[in-house]
Formats: C-alpha cells, sequence, structure tokens
C-alpha cells in the first residue's frame, strides 16, 4: 500500500490528507496527523475526496456541439486545435477583448500561472475569477489599509484570542476544521453578529441579531464608543497609523443612541460589545460572506480593521482583523491569476514590477499586459451586449452561482465559441457549451494551493491518470501549444516550470517565497509565506506585522471609512422580505456538482431548493411546514422553493442555501462600487402559496 499526502481542494483550510493506494485505488483517506492545519481531523468533504468520479464520470476525451446540436467526441489535438483556432479567429474579427474567461478560486498555483500567461500576456484577453464573487472585497479593504492583499494571522491565532468575533461568518458549516480549533481554545469568548442565528451563533457565548445589512453602522458606531471611552492604544495608534484623527472626527457622529435602531440591537447591547473589546486581551475578528457580499462591503471590511487599528489588536497572538477565504487556492488567485495586478502583485503600469516580471518569466517586456482586466459582471455585460464574443470557463459554474443567474443564461445563448472545462460534463454551465474539456479531478492532479493563513500546501497525484484523460495544467499547455505559443511550448512545460516561474515573479514582494523549493512542499507541514531566500524557517506558526510595520509607503496602515451609503435594495409594499443566502450544511459544496457523488450527503440533504421561514411570519401567511412557495424578486425573477420552519430567522427573513440555481435567480445585479463583488446577501422579495 502506497501513502500520497495531499491537500484537499474543496475550503480556504486546505487540509491535508494521507490517501492510501491500493492497486490503482484509494482504499483509506486519513487526515494527516501533526499537519499545523488539520492535526488528524477533517470533516466529511475530505474523507470523500476519494468519490470523485465514481458515480458521475465524463467522457475523457473533448467534446464538441454539431451545427445540428449533437455532440461529437474528438481527440485532444482536434480540441485543442478547435478552442485555438476559433479564439484566434474571433480575436482577429473582432479585437483581443472580445475573448474572456472566467477561472476560480480552486484551480492550482501554477494553473493560475500558465492560464494567466497565455491569456493575459500571449492574448491580452479579459481574464476575471470567481474570487470576485468571494475575496475581491478582502483584496480591496487588505490593499486600501495595509498596503498590500496581505492577511496577517496564522490559524493557531484561533486557539489563543481570549474574545473571538465572527461578523457574517459562519465557520461551523463552512469551515468545520477552523471551528474545530476554536472549540480547542479554552479560555474563549466566542461572538457572533449575523442577522441570523446561524449555527456557530448557536454554539457562540453570545450572538447579536442585528439587522441585515446594518454592519457599518454599528462598527462605526462600536469605534465611536472606544473612542468616546479612551477604550484605545495611543501609542499603537501614533506609531503604526495613518489617518486616526480624520476618522475620529467621522465617526463622532454615530452615537449608541443613534446607531441601536438602525441596527436592530438594545443600546445596552452595543455597550456590551464595547465591553468585550476593551476587555479583552486577545481579541480577534474574523468577517467572512456576511461582510464581503454587501453594496458597502470594502467599508464594512475596513471599519473591522479599524475597530483592531485602534484597540492594538493587530500582528500580536491571538488577535487581528481576520478575512477567513472561502476556496481552497483563493488566496493564489488573488496573487497568481494576472488579472488584477502582476504575479506576486504590483501594478501593471508600475514601471519597475514591469521589468522584473519580464525578467522572471524570461519575456519581453512588451509581452506583459499592461492594464488590469475587466471585471466578472462586466465580463458578462459585455456579452450580452454582444461586445464579447468567446468565453472560457474553467473550474466554475456559473449558470449557477452568478447573481442574477438568468442574466449568465441569457449570455451563454450569445456566445459564438463558448468553452467549458470542468470535471463533469453535466453541470448547468457545462452541458450548454460549444466546446466541453474535461480535466480530471484533484486526487489525479499536482500543484500547490495557498491557504487563507498563507501557507502554501502540496496537491499531488493519488491515482494514475486514464487513457485519454487530462488535467488541467495539461489542457492549458495544449491549448497554449495549438495557439502557436512557443515560449510556453518551451518553458512551461511542467506544473513545476510555472511554480518556479511564479516564485520568480515573487522576488522582493511582500509574499516573497524565493526560498521555497517545489519539492520543499511535499510531505510538509505546509510553508506560510513569505520566506525569502536564504531564510531559515523556523516556525510552523507566521504571523504579519508583529513589527506593526505595514505595506503603505510610510508603513503605517490606514484608517479607511466613509458615509455608509442607502441600501439599493429596500423592501417595499410590494417586495416586503428580505432574501438571504449562504451555506447550507457541512456536505453540501455550492453548485453541488462535486457533493453529489458523497453518498452519506447525497441521501441526507433536499433535492428541492428551500428556505426557512420564521413560523411567525409563516402562521400569518398561513404556510406550513414543506408547503411550496413561488417567491417573486425585485429582480424580476420567480422561483419555488420547499418552505422550512425556523426560528433562527426574522420574522421578515428568509434564508435560502445557495446549493439549488433557484437561489441565484432571485439575487438582483448589486454590487460593491470599489471592488465589484456581487451584494448576493440580499434580495427584496414577496410569496405566495402554491397550491399542491
Ligand atoms: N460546506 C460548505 N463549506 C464551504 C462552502 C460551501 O459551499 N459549503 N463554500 C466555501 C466558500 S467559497 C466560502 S466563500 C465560505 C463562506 O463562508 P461563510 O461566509 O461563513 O458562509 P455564508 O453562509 O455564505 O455566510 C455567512 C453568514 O453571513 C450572514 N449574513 C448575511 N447577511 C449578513 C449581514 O448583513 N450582516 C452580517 N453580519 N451577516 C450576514 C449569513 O446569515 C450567514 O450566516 O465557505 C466555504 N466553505
Ligand atoms: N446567492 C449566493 N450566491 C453565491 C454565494 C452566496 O453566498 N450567495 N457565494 C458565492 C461564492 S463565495 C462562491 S466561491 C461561488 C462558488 O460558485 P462556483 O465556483 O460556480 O461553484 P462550484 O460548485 O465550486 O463550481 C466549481 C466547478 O468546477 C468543477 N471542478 C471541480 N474541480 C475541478 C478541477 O479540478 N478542474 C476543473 N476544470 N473543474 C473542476 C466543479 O465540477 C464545478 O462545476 O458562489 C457564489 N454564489
Ligand atoms: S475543512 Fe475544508 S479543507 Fe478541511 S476537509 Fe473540510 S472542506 Fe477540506
Ligand atoms: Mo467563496
Amino acid at each position: 500500500m502506497r501513502k500520497v499526502q495531499s491537500s484537499c481542494n474543496y475550503c480556504a483550510i486546505d487540509c491535508n490528507m494521507d490517501f492510501y493506494v491500493e492497486d490503482g485505488r484509494i482504499v483509506k483517506v486519513v487526515p494527516t496527523k501533526g499537519y499545523p492545519v488539520n492535526d488528524g481531523f477533517s470533516c466529511v468533504k475530505g474523507l470523500s475526496l476519494d468519490k470523485q468520479h465514481t458515480v458521475y464520470k465524463p467522457n475523457p476525451l473533448p467534446r464538441i456541439k454539431q451545427e445540428d446540436g449533437t455532440f461529437k467526441h474528438v481527440s485532444w489535438e482536434e480540441g485543442y486545435q478547435e478552442v485555438a483556432s476559433r479564439i484566434l479567429e474571433i480575436q482577429e474579427k473582432y479585437g483581443t477583448e472580445s475573448v474572456a474567461a472566467i477561472s476560480t478560486g480552486q484551480m492550482t498555483l501554477e494553473e493560475f500561472g500558465i492560464f494567466g500567461h497565455m491569456m493575459r500576456n500571449h492574448l491580452k484577453a479579459n481574464v476575471d475569477g470567481n474570487t470576485r464573487l468571494c475575496m475581491a472585497t478582502s483584496v480591496v479593504a487588505h490593499k486600501q489599509s495595509y498596503g498590500f492583499d496581505a492577511p496577517g494571522f496564522t490559524l493557531q491565532d484561533l486557539e489563543i484570542s481570549d474574545t473571538i468575533i465572527f461578523i457574517g461568518a459562519n465557520p461551523v458549516v463552512a469551515h468545520p476544521i477552523l471551528w474545530g480549533r476554536v472549540r480547542k481554545n479554552p479560555n474563549k469568548k466566542v461572538i457572533v453578529i449575523d442577522p441570523r442565528r446561524s449555527e456557530t451563533a448557536k454554539n457562540a457565548d453570545y450572538w447579536y441579531g442585528i439587522k441585515h445589512r446594518s454592519d457599518l453602522t454599528l462598527l462605526y458606531g462600536i469605534a465611536n464608543e472606544l473612542i468616546r471611552l479612551d477604550y484605545l492604544d495611543h501609542e499603537f495608534i501614533k506609531e503604526h497609523t495613518n489617518q486616526f484623527e480624520e476618522f475620529k472626527a467621522f465617526v463622532a457622529d454615530y452615537s449608541i443612541e443613534k446607531v441601536a435602531p438602525i441596527c436592530g440591537l438594545e443600546e445596552e447591547q452595543i455597550r456590551e460589545l464595547v465591553d468585550f473589546i476593551h476587555n479583552g486581551e486577545r481579541v480577534s475578528f474574523w468577517w467572512t460572506m456576511g461582510i464581503n457580499q454587501g453594496y458597502e462591503a470594502v467599508r464594512s471590511a475596513q471599519a473591522i480593521i479599524n475597530l483592531a487599528l485602534m484597540t492594538g489588536n493587530i500582528g500580536k497572538p491571538g488577535t487581528g482583523a481576520n478575512s477567513i477565504t472561502g476556496q481552497s487556492n483563493a488566496m493564489g488567485s488573488r496573487l497568481f491569476s494576472n488579472t488584477t495586478g502582476f504575479f506576486g502583485g504590483g501594478d501593471f503600469d508600475n514601471a519597475t514590477r514591469r521589468e522584473q516580471i519580464a525578467k522572471a518569466l524570461g519575456v519581453e517586456e512588451s509581452l506583459l499586459i499592461d492594464k488590469p482586466t475587466i471585471p466578472y459582471n462586466q465580463i458578462i455585460e459585455n456579452i450580452n451586449a454582444g461586445k464579447i464574443k468567446a468565453l472560457w470557463v474553467v473550474c466554475t459554474n456559473p449558470r449557477h452561482s452568478w447573481i442574477n443567474n438568468d442574466t449568465f443564461r441569457e449570455a451563454m445563448s450569445k456566445l459564438e465559441l463558448f468553452v467549458v472545462q470542468d470535471i463533469y460534463e453535466d453541470t448547468d454551465t457545462s452541458k450548454e457549451c460549444h466546446v466541453y474539456l474535461p480535466a480530471v479531478p484533484g486526487t489525479k492532479k499536482e500543484g500547490t494551493v495557498i491557504n487563507m493563513e498563507r501557507r502554501l500546501s502540496a496537491v499531488r497525484p493519488c491515482l494514475t491518470k486514464e487513457e485519454n484523460e487530462r488535467s488541467d495544467y495539461e489542457i492549458f499547455y495544449g491549448v497554449a501549444k495549438a495557439l502557436g505559443l512557443k515560449d510556453i511550448e518551451e518553458n512551461w512545460k511542467t506544473p513545476k516550470d510555472a511554480f518556479n516561474f511564479m516564485r520568480a515573479c515573487t522576488e522582493n514582494m511582500p509574499c516573497d517565497i524565493t526560498g521555497i523549493e517545489y519539492e520543499d512542499l511535499e510531505n510538509s507541514k505546509g510553508i506560510q509565506w513569505p520566506l525569502k531566500k536564504g531564510c531559515l524557517l523556523k516556525d510552523d506558526q507566521r504571523r504579519l506585522y508583529e513589527d506593526g510595520k505595514f505595506f503603505t509607503a510610510n508603513q503605517k496602515a490606514n484608517f479607511m471609512f466613509e458615509q455608509p451609503l442607502d441600501n439599493p435594495i429596500q423592501v417595499s409594499e410590494e417586495y416586503p422580505y428580505i432574501f438571504n443566502s449562504g451555506r447550507g450544511t457541512v456536505g453540501q459544496w455550492h453548485t453541488q456538482t462535486r457533493t453529489r457523488e458523497i453518498p452519506f450527503v447525497s441521501d441526507a440533504v433536499s433535492q428541492d431548493a428551500y428556505v426557512y421561514m420564521n413560523p411567525s411570519l409563516a402562521k400569518e401567511k398561513q404556510i406550513e411546514d414543506n408547503d411550496i412557495i413561488e417567491i417573486s424578486s425585485n429582480n424580476g425573477q420567480s422561483a419555488l422553493f420547499v418552505v422550512r420552519m425556523s426560528e433562527d430567522v426574522q420574522e421578515r427573513e428568509l434564508y435560502a442555501p445557495i446549493h439549488y440555481i433557484e437561489c441565484n435567480k432571485l439575487t438582483p445585479s448589486v454590487y460593491d462600487k470599489y471592488s465589484k463583488e456581487p451584494s448576493y446577501k440580499m434580495a427584496a422579495v414577496n410569496f405566495r402559496r402554491k397550491e399542491k
């Protein structure tokens, strides 16, 4: 029996697992003991990685839609040729930017490297990732506040923090191993701020059920009260931050009396929160999608950062304003996708970086892309406006997951070339495409992923590929070769080549990984960035900002703030209820293409879309458990849902798990103005019971 240690490629914890392989089969999956992240534990998804392609498995050859609507399987060479020649044709006819791609936070660092180099530098196409739907807010918040997209924490902080505040995060369901680290902490106080009494709220010491979308006002109110009571770290503020006086003057307007009714909390509750922050010795703040997916999300994330800065809760053990990442390599996508900044960071018009990157990649500077991609929403809008004609979707399922997802359905019908690269041929997106490129799942791939605490870890193949099977990396390489890109054909043959290019791009950047060899990650404890060449790795748990130095020009962090905006989606007489959405259960992953193969999960979860409704609203509307309702949304769409009663949702609010395509049929196209992250967490809706 052979043992292969590899990383789970679902969530951004990146647990490591030992796969035991015998006769070409995985016979046992055991969470790696001693791995700093998950030390012998994991959730059901990681334990079931061996289930991929056991029930649903595509034909391993590319599939091309014929004029009569039928499909034809072709050889890989033909598949590569088809994609390459059609892309070049469309660019010739309509210009380089008529071609776009949407990738993901679920590819490896090496796949980002080769794909970004081919699509952005060589082809000058627009490429965005579904990290836009997820982490864009944190990226912009970090860049503006800290000068670089550098989350500073290490997961051990959860075990040593005495006051842990989760804001718009539900780790009991979404990051079970992270929650496991909280449970290991003997001296914790856990506080949850969420309009819903989430699974995490139920397990917390204190829950603040705020009014939907009122976080920014609450956070400014807390800041003002901390200032009023002089609960501040003056030394830290003076030495390590910019714009505090302006911030102080700005929040003076946010008295507890004013803020409490806006947030739906008692004044006493806000005072209690302020006391918790003041009395804690090691206070940590953790946020996820309840903050990131809003119309004023960047400022809300920064309002959390401001609290950590003003109380000096940053850069010390057990503290921090910590953004929890979603997908296994969202962090890698943020640094290495070549979409909004160079590989390893830096703006495309930064002359020094241009020179460095050209040298690192061994190409002429003129080859490098010179501007950021247009964002995801604009890609879809431009397809619908007839400006973008070709789209290549890799490792994401936007027909289901995109906001207001009928706009994606419309986009699919307008494309001249629609390529989908997925491990399944029957997803809501892949079943509609012109060219389907089947990729093998993570158990047959190699590369690197980076988790939420900046830890690089190895993905290594447990199983060998069968005849005609291809990995994502090989598919990108094949298309690049068919495009005639000699640079890639000669220099980017293997994932290790791509790793080395990416590594070279990080030299002297905050994410410098020049001290890591590709092989160092194998059977390792993972390595957090940065690790510069010549530096010794002394510790398994490292945090940034311990010296109080940030990545801005004067090395101080910025207080960022702005007047809260009016919610662009208001409940009204026509649409009187709030429609909130998020993760449903530990076993379900996003659009469920993968987790439907896990029997313990698929047997236990609902096959139909459902919403949670408060019993008092149900009573008022004469609705019973399991009734079917038609929900209509302010985006003009409607869909059917089964009703499940729950005291955990507020009276005027419904909560829908995102794992059903109906959910995003109802979400209106609203975005944060800085990050362009969709404001997924709210639609205004009405409903009526469907007669059985
Ligand atoms: N089992 C499972 N785990 C996953 C995933 C999965 O699909 N399934 N997906 C992964 C990914 S990519 C991500 S991004 C993470 C997401 O992880 P989380 O963000 O923790 O999960 P969500 O359920 O999307 O949202 C968290 C909470 O935000 C709350 N919320 C909504 N509106 C507001 C608001 O106005 N204010 C506040 N304070 N809270 C609000 C919701 O009620 C919800 O409880 O999970 C990761 N882990
Ligand atoms: N209403 C609402 N909508 C949301 C959210 C919300 O909270 N509310 N959350 C948003 C967030 S945070 C996220 S991250 C998105 C997630 O949305 P998606 O990224 O669309 O969801 P997934 O189901 O993870 O899609 C991944 C696809 O890649 C395929 N795949 C898996 N492994 C591989 C591989 O190795 N190679 C290739 N080529 N394909 C592979 C899977 O089969 C699947 O089709 O959803 C967003 N949508
Ligand atoms: S917690 Fe996340 S990384 Fe760990 S096994 Fe579960 S899905 Fe995989
Ligand atoms: Mo996400």
